[in-house]
């Protein structure tokens, strides 16, 4: 086979902390590799992601999205009945979800979402000097998103190292992973629990979701399994990625002064924010018979590492795609993947980013990093743990 090895590993800390040279030369290297240190293969260029996000009944997310193979190892945790499965039972989950998370009902939130990033904003600035990911990035998710499920004001905290456990569990069972379990002992039972029909307030997503066990379009284990996803899925991304677009903003201050002036570019600016930083960095899926793929053939049951930020960098598909541009022309971008699995919540996180951005344009002049970014670390999600800024407030 002319398929060319890498011996990177996508998974450790000197990846993590620049992972753009060596997506680079994944590139580089051919429209598929090897990656020697988990003996799966992987693409890194647009064509090739955007082929295999396409292809599901050749590259298959039941056997798990992750690095483990479901088909050898017993999972574990139960699998997502969304995001781990094949038609015919993701499109029954994914249906309801997709009703549930519809544009028209996402729309509906625009005034409550817009009032708290008004309000979170206005209590930022009053302090000047903020570590913008707790305190912004991860504060707005867990103000708007809990209550849009119909989820309860205490312990929502716990949705954070939930979701940090998950998507560490798609990658190997380093020492990220071990930590990310141990991190979420508490929340696990929790989340389970907040599951629950019994748990979620009327109107909310949550009791939504239930309402399909109600004309058999799922049953109640069912129904609590796709609450679950939508509460795995819906927090730890949309902190990635507003977190990713404030780091966009801050490091381009022309790109700020521009959406200062038109505050209605805070969509665009979050989604090439979404573009830029790719929050969710990787998937695998697992071929289901040999298929070719960038000129080569790959046989049945291999796992293929996808990586959407490479391929959203890729230079093949994008102009200067390094350039953080809020009106760049952003469609065909994988952040949110593409086909049958693409994003379920998108229409929510686009809002959540507008609102926060569109809060920050009409009340922060400028946005100053006063002390070193950290990286955090993860399996799955390329996001910050600290950004120290001060919020120049506007005149
Ligand atoms: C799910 C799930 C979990 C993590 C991520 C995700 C990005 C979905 O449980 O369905 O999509």
């Amino acid at each position: 086979m002319a398929i060319p090895d890498s011996p990177l590993d996508p998974f450790d800390a000197a990846y993590f902390e620049d992972p753009l040279p060596a997506q680079e030369a994944l590139r580089e290297l051919g429209p598929v590799v090897r990656l020697t240190r988990y003996g799966v293969f992987a693409v890194a260029r647009h064509a090739e992601v955007k082929a295999v996000l396409e292809d599901w009944r050749s590259f298959s997310s039941a056997r798990g999205v992750g690095l483990q193979d479901f088909a050898r190892d017993q999972p574990a945790r139960p699998p997502s009945i969304v995001l781990e499965t094949d038609p015919p039972l993701h499109d029954r989950t994914r249906k309801v979800q997709a009703r549930v998370l519809s544009p028209a009902a996402i729309a509906a939130l625009r005034a409550p979402f817009t009032a708290a990033a008004e309000a979170l904003v206005d209590r930022l600035v009053a302090r000047r000097e903020i570590d913008a990911i707790p305190e912004l990035a991860e504060a707005y998710p867990l103000a708007v998103f809990p209550d849009a499920m119909g989820m309860p004001g205490e312990n929502r905290r716990h949705l954070l190292p939930w979701g940090n456990l998950v998507f560490n569990s798609f990658g190997p069972a380093n020492a990220y992973l071990a930590q990310a379990i141990e991190a979420a002992r508490e929340a696990t039972p929790w989340v389970f629990a907040q599951s629950r029909r019994e748990s979620l307030a009327p109107g909310g997503f949550g009791a939504g979701i239930h309402e399909a066990v109600d004309c058999d379009e799922l049953t109640a284990e069912e129904a609590a399994q796709v609450v679950r996803s939508v509460l795995t899925a819906g927090v730890d991304t949309t902190v990635s990625g507003i977190g990713a677009a404030v780091f966009c903003l801050a490091r381009h201050p022309e790109q700020y002064d521009r959406l200062r002036a038109q505050p209605g570019l805070a969509r665009g600016a979050f989604e090439e924010a979404v573009r830029h930083e790719s929050p969710v960095q990787t998937f695998f899926r697992t071929t289901t018979r040999a298929v070719a793929l960038g000129g080569e053939t790959l046989p049945e049951g291999e796992k293929v590492l996808m990586f959407l930020g490479a391929a959203n960098r890729d230079p093949r598909k994008w102009d200067r795609p390094d350039d953080y541009d809020i009106t760049r022309r952003t469609a065909g971008h994988v952040g949110f993947g593409n086909g049958i699995h693409a994003c379920v919540g998108m229409a929510l996180a686009r809002l959540e980013g507008e609102c926060v951005l569109a809060a920050l344009a009409r009340r922060v002049a400028r946005i100053e990093i006063t002390g070193p970014p950290r990286r955090r670390h993860n399996n799955t999600l390329r996001g910050l743990a600290s950004l120290p800024v001060r919020l120049h407030p506007a005149g």
